[in-house]
């Protein structure tokens, strides 16, 4: 067994744990609040950090660990790790990205199935017996809408590809215009909510997106606009969302991420017009499988040929 030392930031998918248990020593955190005091101890003898899109490395984190050699990263997103303090310090850090797109994609779809055909709500109507008094509600069609995608990256090319199916006509926005889609652009998220009867968000999450969709976008969006979030809930200002389902200055809200998770306002659980998921948009057993072996890949491909494969820095 190698000496090396892994630290493994929040409970790992099995395919993961089988692995490092096999080739390493595996140290577990199970108190994060107690970390710091943990490393300050034990930090020198870490080699390897497997760290996840939900709980990632802070650089108080990474100074504790001397002798850090890699950081693998289960999940696209990196936005819970201070990438640049690994960077300064020459450290690759890996994410894993392509493989969870299809059921990110799936996911947005089927928040936005649920939201606007109020399938919850349809669910609970038979549930309850009312189908034998009245019927049920009717709602807006999915097909052929206007759907606008904030970040048309590679999941947010993977979602279009599934409206095009809905014979929705889709528009983006980015920092910067595609060369390689024919998707309408808008220059600003605000021109997008204006245009949208849906408003996908798919960018990444940072301070650089931080309540990129705001109280502005929302009133642009419009009482028969509806939004759906599967990148992160730093996205959207939080509280400004709340008011505008609250107000029916949108007509709601299909939401995988949040602010503070895994920690939901009552506020927007007492609603009716959300549908709200617990953060699994990549939670199909094919995805984590192939999150789990990339994680795996990338950490055997830099011990045996000295990098990552799938390296963000
Ligand atoms: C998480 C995600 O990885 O990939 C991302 O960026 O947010 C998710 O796929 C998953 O919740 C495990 O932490």
């Amino acid at each position: 067994m190698s000496q090396k030392n892994v630290l493994v930031l929040n409970s790992p998918h099995e395919k993961i744990k089988q692995y490092l248990e096999q080739h390493y020593q595996v140290i577990y955190v199970n108190d994060l609040a107690g970390l710091t005091e943990q490393l300050a101890q034990i930090g020198a003898s870490i080699q390897i950090v497997i760290s996840s899109a939900y709980v990632g490395l802070k650089k108080e984190w990474i100074d504790l660990m001397p002798n850090l050699e890699v950081v693998c990263n289960f999940g696209v997103g990196y936005d819970s790790t201070d990438i640049q303090a690994l960077k300064a310090r020459g450290i690759p850090f890996s994410n894993t990205p392509e493989v969870l797109n299809d059921a990110v994609a799936d996911t947005a779809m089927a928040l936005l199935l649920a939201l606007v055909r109020q399938v919850c709500q349809a669910d609970t109507f038979v549930r309850n017996g009312l189908w034998e008094k009245g019927s049920f509600t009717l709602t807006p069609n999915v097909s052929g809408k206007k759907v606008g995608i904030v970040g048309l990256g590679s999941i947010g090319k993977v979602i279009a590809k599934r409206l095009s199916g809905f014979d929705c006509e889709i528009a983006y926005h980015n920092r910067r215009q595609r060369d390689d889609v024919d998707f309408v652009y808008k220059a600003s998220v605000i021109e997008l909510a204006q245009w949208s009867d849906f408003l996908i968000i798919a960018t990444v999450g940072g301070p650089d997106t931080r309540h990129l969709i705001n109280h502005d976008v929302l009133v642009a969006l419009g009482r028969e606009g509806y939004l759906i979030n599967i990148a992160r809930g730093s996205v959207i200002d939080q509280e400004a969302l709340i008011q505008a389902l609250q107000n029916n200055t949108i007509a709601g809200a299909g939401l995988d991420v949040f602010d503070n998770e895994p920690f939901v306002p009552e506020s927007l659980k007492q609603l009716k017009n959300v549908v709200l998921m617990p953060h699994v948009g990549s939670g199909s057993i094919e995805a984590r499988d192939q999150m789990a072996q990339l994680v795996i890949d990338n950490l055997e491909n830099f011990y045996q040929k000295g990098d990552v494969i799938t390296k963000v820095v």
